[in-house]
């Protein structure tokens, strides 16, 4: 079941019909005790429509905040390892993709997530940026997962890189992040067989595109989210981006203009276009 926010109010999709969810508040959704249930008794007639093109669909999060794990897949600990080595940050990453501990990090609030369709940013003092796809988990105010969503953790890899202190300003600035286009609902993460596409676009050509599987992704989302959870409180719930496996070489950097566009299989795909520095 998908669940979607837009500006005519939710949709689930459920095996192939749409249905409007009587319930406007997002918030409350994500709250809800029993969700499945709930979403499993708006399935019916009585709430059914044609289909919900003509509405913008939005980033599917209310008031949570969106936080971030890294390092969790080999190819971003050697990324990251390489463009920190001449500030000596090197070591950090190669000890925290193996630490019992994991990397978490807040990255946005709702009002710095971009729907899909709409424009994420790169910073208007970093001259490497790059997309970040990403496994999101949607997580209720109770730590229980209840559903995954697509997630691009925008990151500037020269500020990054420069000092690891200055990781906030790398990953958290307006329009740093976009989720969507739906939450998928389920309490069992995707197989690890599950694809995660990246393809970015330029000039009508594809520059860069890139495939990484959730088999690579090195935490499971469970100990992630215990992690997060601990000694923290989420009264709207959390989401919480996963990871990234796909790193375009050190030679590209995204420009504004590009059309990013990221797929994970039963979710659906995440296009978004970039800007720099504009308001
Ligand atoms: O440690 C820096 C950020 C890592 C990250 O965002 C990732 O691995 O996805
Ligand atoms: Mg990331």
């Amino acid at each position: 079941m998908k669940l979607y926010r837009t500006g005519d109010g939710n949709f689930i999709v459920h095996e192939g019909s749409s249905y409007r969810v009587p319930e406007h508040s997002w918030d409350a959704l994500i709250a809800h005790d029993d969700l499945v249930g709930h979403l499993s008794c708006v399935a019916t007639g009585l709430n059914r429509v044609a289909d919900f093109a003509g509405a913008q669909i939005l980033a599917p999060i209310g008031s949570q905040e969106v936080w971030a794990a890294g390092v969790t897949y080999y190819r971003s600990r050697a990324a990251r390892m390489a463009e920190s080595k001449d500030a000596g940050g090197g070591d950090f990453y190669d000890r925290v993709y193996s630490a019992e501990r994991p990397e978490l990090f807040f990255k946005a609030t709702a009002s710095r997530v971009a729907s899909p369709g709409e424009a994420v940013r790169i910073r208007s003092d970093a001259k490497w940026s790059v997309p970040e796809p990403e496994l999101t988990l949607v997580i209720n105010p109770r730590g229980k997962i209840i559903g995954y969503t697509i997630g691009n953790d925008m990151s500037s890899r020269d500020i990054e890189g420069e000092n690891p202190l200055y990781l906030p300003q790398a990953k958290v600035y307006d329009r740093s992040s976009a989720l969507g286009p739906c939450v998928l609902i389920s309490a069992d993460p995707p197989p690890a067989s599950t694809a995660i596409h990246l393809e970015i676009e330029r000039a009508g050509k594809l520059e860069f595109s890139g495939t990484t599987t959730l088999a690579q992704l090195k935490r499971k989302p469970a100990t992630l989210v215990d992690y997060l959870f601990r000694d923290n409180v989420f009264r709207s719930g959390a989401y919480l981006m996963t990871g990234t496996g796909i790193v375009p070489p050190d030679s590209f950097t995204l420009a504004a203009g590009d059309q990013v566009r990221i797929t994970i299989d039963s979710i659906g795909r995440l296009e978004n276009t970039v800007v720099q520095g504009a308001r």
